[in-house]
């Protein structure tokens, strides 16, 4: 197939979940055609059937504000034409799936007379968030109603797209995806001088990875971890940058933690700090699926998280980990004190984590959208 995708080039979980399906797709024969304003932070390297199109803007001093939504249709129908594009894989409704939309109309028209498909992919803030904007929610139902396909990424948000948005169309739930061999708990004798250079006095490590919004509530994870290291002598390993990163340090310095907590910023890979860690904390206070924690559980470790959105459908209560009510920071601390002070109990919820992810490896996802797209077509 000759497939168009366009998303979010930026480190989101939306983006990554793109570029690794783009990936993923051509190492299966597929030719993959990336249609963003900036090449995708995951696609670095050079990758066969692989091919990027910069989505220019057109600046005028008549337009105050930069056209992306129709800019990103033109360049749509000019990838479709040129590259005799089957389909065009959106990744968040907004304003993807509207620009996929106008392109699709505008490929029908006159002589172009060609005939495409469009799947949008649900993420979550899409429908979470920007799509309950007041003004936005007709053209988010318009364009998701005017999908030939549409997926969530969790059964949570198909029943949120459809409730919030009284959406008549099917959507087809395939989740989060994990390379199951790249997040792989590593042991090597680096990984060991790595673990001594954080934890010299075999500390207990916590860790945190995300893009630091508000709804993350990375705060709730600095509580966490100033009350587990009351009881258990500890550091925590944050990942990641965005909006609340000074308010965390501020709050670090005022509980007189800073010196156990490491800001890291964002990293490209993570799999050597995963791997040296005990335990992951995911308190978010909404979350359609949490990829990170999926990466997380793939790299053994069990996870401490919220019970919101698609998170119970990944991380299994008492299983893999625990699920626990959104700001519950006594609760959170005294689960996490529990998993890290019992070494049998800690093992089990190990392994169950890693199994648990291996539902999620990509072998087993990347098909289910490879059949998705064939009855699309063939609709
Ligand atoms: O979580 C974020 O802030 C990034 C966000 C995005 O839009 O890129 O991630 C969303 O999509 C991921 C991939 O499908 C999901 O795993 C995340 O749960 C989802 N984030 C939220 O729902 C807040």
């Amino acid at each position: 197939m000759k497939i168009a995708i366009v998303c979010y080039p930026t480190y989101g979980g939306s983006g990554v979940v793109a570029t690794e399906l783009g990936k993923y797709l051509a190492n299966r024969g597929h030719q993959i055609h990336f249609v963003s304003y900036a090449i995708p932070s995951k696609l670095s390297t050079f990758c066969d059937n692989i091919f990027f199109h910069g989505v220019e803007m057109f600046t005028y001093p008549l337009f105050e504000f930069p056209l992306y939504s129709i800019s990103l249709s033109s360049k749509l129908v000019d990838v479709a034409i040129f590259n005799d594009i089957d389909l065009i894989h959106v990744h968040y409704a907004i304003p993807h799936a509207t620009s996929a939309y106008l392109a699709r109309e505008i490929l029908k028209y006159e002589k172009h007379n060609k005939r495409i498909k469009i799947i949008t992919t649900l993420h979550g803030t899409d429908i979470t968030l920007v799509g309950l904007e007041p003004s936005f929610q007709k053209t988010l139902k318009f364009s998701i109603e005017h999908s030939d396909g549409v997926t969530a990424v969790s059964k949570f948000l198909k029943e949120k797209t459809i409730s919030s948005y009284n959406i008549q169309n099917d959507i087809e739930v395939i989740y989060n995806f994990v390379d199951t061999e790249k997040y792989k708990k590593l042991s090597t004798p680096e990984l060991k001088k790595l673990r001594e250079h954080y934890a010299p006095n075999n500390e207990k490590i916590l860790i945190h990875t995300s893009n630091f919004r508000k709804l993350k509530r990375v705060t709730d994870v600095i509580k966490i971890f100033h009350n587990v290291a009351k009881k258990i002598s500890s550091i925590l390993i944050l990942i990641g940058d965005g909006p609340e990163r000074s308010e965390c340090e501020k709050l670090s310095r005022e509980l007189n933690i800073s010196g156990k907590i490491y800001f890291m910023g964002k990293q490209d890979s993570i799999t050597e700090l995963l791997s040296i860690a005990d335990i992951f904390i995911m308190p978010s206070e909404s979350e359609s699926f949490g990829l990170s924690a999926l990466e997380a559980m793939s790299t053994s470790l069990p996870v401490i998280s919220s019970n919101i959105g698609g998170l119970p459908e990944l991380n299994i209560n008492g299983v893999t980990g625990y699920t626990v009510d959104v700001g519950d920071i006594e609760r959170m601390s005294d689960l996490t004190i529990d998993l890290l002070s019992n070494e049998s109990e800690y093992k089990k919820f190990s392994i169950n984590a890693r199994k648990r992810a291996e539902d999620f490896k990509a072998e087993k996802i990347i098909p289910l959208y490879e059949k998705y797209y064939e009855k699309i077509l063939s609709k």
